[in-house]
């Protein structure tokens, strides 16, 4: 009589788990930033096509990468039941499969941009981990197969249920002891909430705020601002180790530290971000209070080549974009190093210690989190991350307009309809706004105030509906006079257009 399968693969499962504890407890004991799983999920984001990146985000939203972690344990999990399985005839097999697993994550950790040398040895532990727990709790396995029906087989039987469930409890613990999980991100957290920044908050500006009920604040909080990055475990900067180096075609490279920075004068001003991601209508923008330093001033005393027409910048994270020079450079723009969103340090996930923001353009081209590294080049030398999967290289932010009140779907008490919503068009700003009732003539709508043409603006209006199903559109027009064009276009490869259209039924 031998030994069900079941046994060999759970044994398999439970020497699998312990080596990706394993492996993360040292990760975290060495304050590496993600353990080799989240790596090999960082190498997948590197390498999957943007069209696939693109179809993933838009079905599984902001839980695509811990989605793409699951399925990277899960897989994991069923080739550590093959190795168990394996273990019954051979003890070189397993060992095999496990060399393969590691060898994975080895090159998933010292490919990735911010690999330090010490990124080896978690694989290691969990590599060592996985043999040495398959072997021990599989032992009394062979002796099973070994022995004839007799008392002994019977505790061979207890033995190995006894080292599976000792092997549970050590996993366990050393899951618990990894709830030091984030120490490091705590311990920023921490330098963060210290830092004495010279900056201010500052509320909406009277009036921009046009008052609708259930409308998405003019001024985002932090908490509801969107957030897009590749990472899936975030850069955790110290800023006495943040520095930034501008490179390349320059007259004098400068490294500027937090402390340099920070000591710079400060300007702020009201900004809205959004992502070139967003579909129409979508929610993938916000607009905050930055405090920073002006770029165009630091580029200038660097002294930038007249033939340069781009900046790539680096994350620490090894995410990179490709910024128009001009737009860094334009003193009316006003691109700045933000150390400060809504009068608070930059928050960890967006940023900290500093990011680069440009009015106008696109997140992917222009708002470099965790920025650490800007090289004044030629576009014809930039291979950013998004531009290499098909995304345009400039990044200008078009026209777009979006009705908040009511959404899409609504029911709605007939007759006299509040309907409001935001328009943008960082940079040149917004004239006007419209909206066409069950496809009749466009009327204009009220506007909100705006501090400047770097933000959004709200409008609002009031609208008579009839009982039955109707349907509200919206179109914003430009500070030039161009109209926001109605052509449906995806989000590839440089921003959706289309007018947002919500359905609703009056009752
Ligand atoms: N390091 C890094 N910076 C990044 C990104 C990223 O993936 N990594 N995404 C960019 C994109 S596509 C956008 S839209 C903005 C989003 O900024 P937020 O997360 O602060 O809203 O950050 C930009 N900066
Ligand atoms: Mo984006």
């Amino acid at each position: 009589m031998t030994t069900p399968r079941g046994a060999w693969s759970a044994a398999g499962a439970v020497a699998g788990v312990a080596g990706l504890a394993v492996s993360h407890a040292a990760t975290m004991v060495l304050t590496l930033r993600s353990s080799p799983l989240v790596a090999v999920a960082e190498m997948v984001i590197q390498h999957v096509p943007g069209v696939v990146a693109e179809r993933a985000i838009q079905v599984l939203g902001s839980k695509d990468k811990p989605v793409l972690v699951v399925v990277i344990f899960l897989l994991t999990m069923l080739f550590a039941m093959w190795a168990g399985r394996l273990a019954e005839r051979s003890w070189w097999k397993p060992v095999l499969v496990w060399v393969g697993l590691a060898g994975i994550g080895l090159l998933a950790v010292l490919t990735r941009f911010d690999a330090s040398s010490l990124d080896f040895l978690p694989v290691a532990a969990g590599l060592v981990t996985w043999i040495v727990v398959l072997s021990f709790i599989t032992e009394p396995l062979h002796d099973v197969d070994a022995e004839e029906s007799t008392p002994a087989q019977g505790k061979s039987r207890r033995s190995f249920l006894i080292r599976t469930a000792l092997l549970g409890f050590a996993g366990a613990g050393v899951a618990v002891f990894g709830q030091n999980f984030g120490a490091r991100r705590r311990h920023v957290e921490e330098t963060r909430r210290l830092l004495n920044l010279p900056v201010t908050d500052r509320p909406a500006p009277g009036g921009a705020n046009v008052g609708v009920e259930g409308m998405p604040p003019w001024r985002t909080p932090i908490g509801k601002f969107y957030k897009v990055h590749t990472a899936v475990v975030v850069p955790t900067v110290e800023p006495q180790d943040w520095s930034l180096r501008i490179h390349g075609m320059v007259d004098r490279e400068i490294t500027l530290s937090y402390q340099e920075l920070v000591d710079r004068p400060i300007v702020q001003r009201w900004m809205t971000l959004n992502c070139v991601s967003n579909p129409v209508g979508g929610p993938l923008i916000g607009n905050a209070w930055w405090s920073g330093v002006p770029l165009a001033q630091i580029l200038a005393e660097a002294g930038v080549s007249d033939r340069a027409d781009a900046v790539l910048q680096t994350s620490h994270d090894g995410w990179t974009c490709g910024t128009p020079l001009e737009a860094l450079t334009d003193p009316d723009r006003q691109a700045m190093l933000a150390i400060a969103m809504n009068g608070e340090p930059l928050p960890i996930d967006h940023g900290f210690p500093v990011r680069t923001l440009v009015p106008g353009l696109y997140g992917y081209v222009s708002a470099c989190k965790w920025v650490v590294d800007m090289k004044v080049t030629t576009f014809d030398q930039v291979d950013a991350y998004w531009t290499k999967k098909g995304w345009s290289e400039h990044g200008p932010v078009k026209i777009a307009s979006r009705i908040d009140m009511p959404q899409n779907g609504d029911e709605v008490e007939k007759g006299v309809v509040v309907v409001g919503g935001h328009a943008w068009k960082q940079h040149t700003g917004i004239a006007g706004v419209e909206i066409a009732v069950d496809g009749g003539a466009w009327r204009s709508v009220e506007l909100g105030h705006v501090p400047n043409v770097d933000t959004w603006v709200q409008w609002r209006t009031e609208v008579e509906l009839e009982e039955g199903d109707h349907t509200v559109r919206v179109r914003a027009i430009g500070a030039a006079g161009e109209v926001q064009t109605g052509v449906e276009r995806d989000v590839l490869p440089d921003g959706a257009t289309g007018w947002h259209e919500i359905q609703v039924s009056a009752t």
